[in-house]
């Protein structure tokens, strides 16, 4: 009879197989439903990472499982060589739900990224006139943006950007949050547009001071540069309201989703734009093989009526208020700061008596709940958007008793 695995044996299996490029905590899960997820021992944990926002409406939502296997099971993929009778219903739908002319999809996040980028140049060179190849596009230090090299040639992370050369040129970086340096790269008559994340998710969860999208959106009107907002890891309720924008009003040019446009059953990344942009790229000029196949439609399309019909983004924005109250109120001497807006938070911490924001992590997992440091001192705290006011009391409750037991 077949031994069953243990987490260690899975652990040794990738560390000998696979590729050294991340660094895991030490468990190892194989099921998931709605907040939790199980490890391979049957240990259940409250899952406070929801795989970097992907899973806003919960692991393995019925709803999302049957449409992905609804769709499957009928047409996966034709390619873009063809129409499919699902993707028309999603570009409906998706332009409706968020205010844009048009939709273009993709895949991952990092795609989405890409096109946005294309399609500011484009935009530079076909309508605001700038000379062939001079367009500049203006990003903010502490960005996260994706992988690939053209993304990490804006990445001021040496992790992300270092050994990656020779990079791709066009970027100008300046400091985020900063309106005064804003306006400055702005008025450069070559910069097509402004990239930024609403809120620097993988930074550190840095939420920019009230008026800053509003006169960053004032200042791109006023140079005609494209305002684009990745809110790849803040939009679809994760900040606690459906995009991060929505905090003060502003409405980018350029809208990038991916991560829960999909719920995490499957990569899906689009980017929304009105005509006057969308349209500068013509038949054949961008493009993808799975981006807008038939069960990423209907999948993206139940993802994002989950968030309605449940109401997510309220939901985020009540707890995410009780999480920052509670761990505000904890007294220890590892936490300096607890910030955040709806349930993208994050705590920075001070190690102590050689305790690190990993062996915090590690105290918490052995606790039953899961959640990853970045930068070696900050702990997100990312809960899928169902949560209860009962789990997240529970949640709460496991991680004061760490911060307890650890000072
Ligand atoms: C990894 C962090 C999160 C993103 C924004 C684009 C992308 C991402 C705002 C690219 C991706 C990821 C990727 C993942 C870890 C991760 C992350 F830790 F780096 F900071 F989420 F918090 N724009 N974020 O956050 O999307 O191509 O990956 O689909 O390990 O790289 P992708």
């Amino acid at each position: 009879m077949a031994q069953k695995m243990t987490s260690q044996s899975f652990i040794e299996k990738e560390d000998r197989y696979g590729a050294h490029n991340y660094h895991p905590l030490p468990v190892v899960l194989e099921k998931g439903e709605g907040i939790y997820v199980w490890d391979v021992e049957g240990k259940r944990y409250f899952d406070f990472l929801s795989a970097y926002s992907a899973v806003n409406q919960g692991h393995c939502h019925p709803r999302l499982v049957k449409a992905l296997t609804e769709q499957a099971s009928k047409l996966a993929l034709t390619s873009r060589a063809f129409y499919n009778n699902k993707l028309g219903d999603w570009e409906e739908y998706i332009t409706r739900y968020f205010g844009f002319d048009r939709m273009l999809p993709m895949n991952t996040g990092a795609e989405g990224v890409e096109t946005a980028l294309k399609l500011a140049r484009k935009w530079a060179y076909k309508v605001k006139g700038i000379a062939r190849n001079q367009a500049k596009i203006v990003v903010c230090n502490g960005n996260f943006h994706g992988r690939t090299i053209t993304i990490v040639s804006m990445s001021s992370d040496p992790d992300a950007y270092n050994d990656y050369g020779p990079y791709t040129p066009g970027f100008k970086n300046i400091p985020f949050n900063d309106v005064v340096a804003l306006e400055e790269a702005l008025s450069d008559p070559d910069v097509a547009a402004f990239l930024t994340e609403p809120i620097q998710a993988e930074a550190g969860v840095f939420v920019p001071s009230d008026g800053f999208l509003k006169a960053a959106r004032e200042l791109c009107d006023q140079y005609n540069v494209l305002f684009i907002a990745d809110e790849i890891q803040t939009g679809i309720a994760r900040s606690g309201k459906l995009l991060a924008v929505d905090h003060e009003n502003v409405k980018p040019d350029i809208l990038i989703l991916g991560k829960a446009l999909s719920g995490g059953m499957y990569p899906i990344s689009c980017v929304l734009a009105n005509d006057k942009v969308m349209l500068t790229i013509k038949p054949g000029e961008h493009g993808s093989t799975f981006g807008g196949n038939p069960i990423a439609s209907a999948v993206a399309m139940e993802a994002l009526q989950i968030i309605k019909d449940e109401n997510l983004a309220e939901n985020s924005d009540k707890m995410g208020q009780i999480f920052r109250k509670e761990l505000q109120a904890i007294k220890s001497e590892m936490i300096v700061e607890v910030r955040g807006k709806g349930l993208l938070n994050a705590v920075t911490i001070k190690p102590k008596n050689g305790k690190t924001a990993w062996d915090v992590c590690l105290e918490m997992k052995d606790m039953g709940l899961l959640a990853k440091p970045t930068h070696g001192d900050i702990i997100r705290f990312t809960p899928p958007l169902i949560i209860n006011e009962a789990q997240m009391k529970e949640a709460i409750a496991i991680i004061k008793e760490v911060f307890k037991k650890m000072g």
